[in-house]
């Protein structure tokens, strides 16, 4: 007879997580490795109550906002390689609904976290209870409901016993290197809380192994063929090479070809910035070297990526009459895109097998084809240094100054973590990566407010690395909570708060396509009525130093190096507050050296829009369809 074990859902579900582990190349290790959680009703008895017995084999960390929790859940994943997440647990209503931004960015970057929303009464003894949302025609739709389309595995628990398969597959998905991101198990307050004889296996250690399939020998064939026919290579390195632990892989691959790599947002890294061959960010906002690779490269080979607007310059970039794309990626789904040539396979296997037939038939690109992309990677270096160098040191920095500073102080051991703004333009052109996981740049859904409550998630995962997030005042304003959380766990991380009041990215952007900066910066309105007055006198340092945080205020670009300093040497939760110059004009970065489409108002009657139709539409007319 089996024998079996009477606790309640709740405390069987953290029993369970405690149990599961995964395992690559390998590496063993806990597939949960801590639980947050905002207590309210619908968790607060179940969930929460066992979370407190079990406060040992399950770590607690307490949120101020279900958003921020979900990404400092995915701050940590993304940190330990989707081999170990954490799992949220919620009240219902909005606690529950506040998960899913998080949930979305999570499933957009395929990176793993367990969300466990409070539900409301599956027994609907009093309907309806406190912020339940009551559908007149539909008896079984909650809120919870929105987290279905962000989920990549969704299930509500209205009875005991559909845990054991729920929980098994909620287990497959977050393992699975193509399904992974937001998995869902929905929990109503009063099955948390009923019980029910478990069987003892349900609780026994289990490994989930993560895949990393090889490529099928028919297109492996096709895809050394194709590489074998290019003249002018282009290798596009996305964040699935990070995923897989691909960088060496890549490198040799690069080396052995003389292919160069550019990356996306997610990508960067993969091959260290001062490699010969990484000739840095492609795209929007990537650097001209690759710009002028990629528009006349004969093949571009995709690597673990999705292919965004960003990366394609909104269908302009890849221009030459001929391209053709070859994409290794682990998901058949980004492998067949801009009908290229798929090999589906996991990164670090496919380019390993890439590698060693290209090897046999001793396949190079063109000393030609090298000199140009090596002399032209030289000029964009100059351009960055450039960008960098400081004539007058006590006065404001310009933001790339700013990034200078920061350059001048890291090594490897640091991780710089963004996602909006104006930032992520100008650090995919400027930044030299000096490690893998150096450049954490969450771009795939770009959302203010990820970057504090990320870095204490990444630096949960490597808690002897310097770990900063870079914010600006508008992202800094939609989420500071989490400050108060390190502070309250003296998580360690640095905060670069940097200040230019207002959107100064969305202020370009809405004056690139006419829009005359209309709503974008943080002042008091004129006499117009717009907002273009004089700057609010709002005190962002102040802000932080009242939730607790040390905080460095930087006036000028020398002391902004003194501040940046000590704050790397710092082992409590500390800001560095810094003003730029140019307030909300430019940034001094090079400008974007591909297009990305924001469509500009056909029907434009303001000069500014109508010059910036007529141009709009000169881009258009340039767009490809790669069939
Ligand atoms: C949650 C969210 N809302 C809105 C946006 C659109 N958006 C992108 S950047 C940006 C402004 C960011 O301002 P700030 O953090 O001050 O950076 P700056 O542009 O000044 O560098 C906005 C509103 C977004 N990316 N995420
Ligand atoms: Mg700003």
């Amino acid at each position: 007879m089996t024998s079996t074990t009477r606790l309640t859902v709740a405390q069987a579900l953290v029993r369970f997580l405690a149990a599961q582990y995964s395992e690559r190349d390998g590496v063993r290790q806990r597939l949960i490795g801590a639980t947050w959680g905002i207590f309210g009703h619908g968790n607060v008895a179940g969930i929460g109550q066992a979370l407190l017995e079990h406060t040992e084999e399950m770590p607690y960390h307490q949120g101020r906002n279900e958003q921020a929790m979900v990404h400092a859940a995915v701050g940590y994943a993304r940190q330990s390689g989707r081999l170990s997440t954490h799992a949220v647990t919620t009240s219902i209503g909005p606690g529950a609904t506040n998960l899913v931004t998080g949930a979305a960015l999570a499933t957009i970057n395929h990176l793993p976290v367990l969300l466990l929303p409070g539900d409301v009464f599956a027994s609907r003894p009093a309907d309806p209870v406190l912020q339940q949302l009551e559908v007149p025609y539909a008896g079984d739709v909650s809120v919870n409901d929105c987290l279905r389309p962000v989920s990549r595995y969704f299930y509500r628990i209205t009875r005991p016993e559909a845990l054991i398969p729920s929980a098994l597959q909620a287990m497959r998905v977050l393992t699975d290197p193509v399904e992974t991101g937001a998995v869902t198990l929905a929990l109503p307050q009063d099955v948390q809380a009923e019980a029910y004889d478990w069987p003892e296996e349900f609780f026994a250690e289990r490994v989930w192994t993560v895949r990393r399939p090889g490529a099928d020998p028919t297109e492996l064939a096709e895809a050394v063929g194709i590489i074998r026919s290019a003249a002018r290579p282009l290798v596009v390195a996305g964040g699935g090479v990070h995923h897989s632990r691909a960088e060496e892989a890549l490198a040799e691959f690069a080396e052995t070809t003389g292919i160069p790599v550019a990356s996306t947002q997610a990508g960067k890294g993969s091959l260290r910035h001062d490699h010969p061959q990484d000739v840095g960010g492609v795209g929007h906002t990537g650097t001209a070297t690759a710009a002028e690779l990629a528009r006349t490269a004969d093949l571009v080979i995709g690597v673990g990526t999705r292919y965004t607007d960003f990366t394609t310059a909104s269908g302009t970039l890849f221009a030459d009459d001929d391209v053709r794309f070859l994409n290794l990626n682990i998901a058949a789904f980004d492998g067949h895109k801009l009908a290229g040539q798929p090999l589906v396979a996991d990164a670090r296997s496919g380019l390993t097998e890439l590698t060693d037939a290209l090897r046999l038939h001793a396949y190079r690109v063109a000393d030609s084809y090298a000199t140009e992309y090596t002399e032209d990677k030289e000029r964009w270096e100059q351009r960055v240094d450039a960008c960098y160098e400081v004539d007058e040191p006590d006065t404001r920095p310009t933001q790339p100054q700013v990034l200078g500073a920061l350059d001048a102080l890291v090594d490897e051991s640091d991780i710089l973590i963004n996602a909006a703004g104006s930032l992520p333009g100008d650090l995919h052109k400027l930044w030299r990566t000096r490690s893998p996981d150096q450049y954490h740049l969450e771009y795939g859904y770009s959302c203010m407010g990820y970057e504090i409550p990320a870095a204490i998630g990444v630096k949960m995962a490597a808690p002897d690395r310097p770990v900063w997030a870079l914010v600006g005042d508008g992202t800094y304003l939609m989420m500071p909570t989490e400050l108060v959380t390190a502070v309250q766990e003296g998580v360690a991380i640095k905060v670069l708060i940097i200040q230019n009041h207002g959107y100064a990215s969305i202020g370009g952007l809405s004056e690139s396509v006419g829009g005359e900066r209309f709503g974008t910066a943080y002042r008091f309105p004129a006499q117009d009525g717009t907002f273009t007055g004089p700057p609010l006198p709002v005190d962002l340092a102040a802000n932080a130093a009242s939730l607790g945080m040390r905080v460095l205020r930087a006036k000028t670009v020398r002391e902004l190096g003194e501040a940046l300093a000590q704050a790397r040497a710092a082992d409590t939760p500390t800001c560095v507050y810094v003003e730029t110059q140019t307030a909300d004009t430019v940034s001094g970065a090079p400008p974007a050296q591909a297009w990305w489409d924001v469509p500009v108002a056909e029907t434009a009657t303001r000069p500014s829009a109508v010059k910036a139709r007529e141009l709009y539409e000169r881009h258009v007319s340039t767009r490809r369809r790669h069939l």
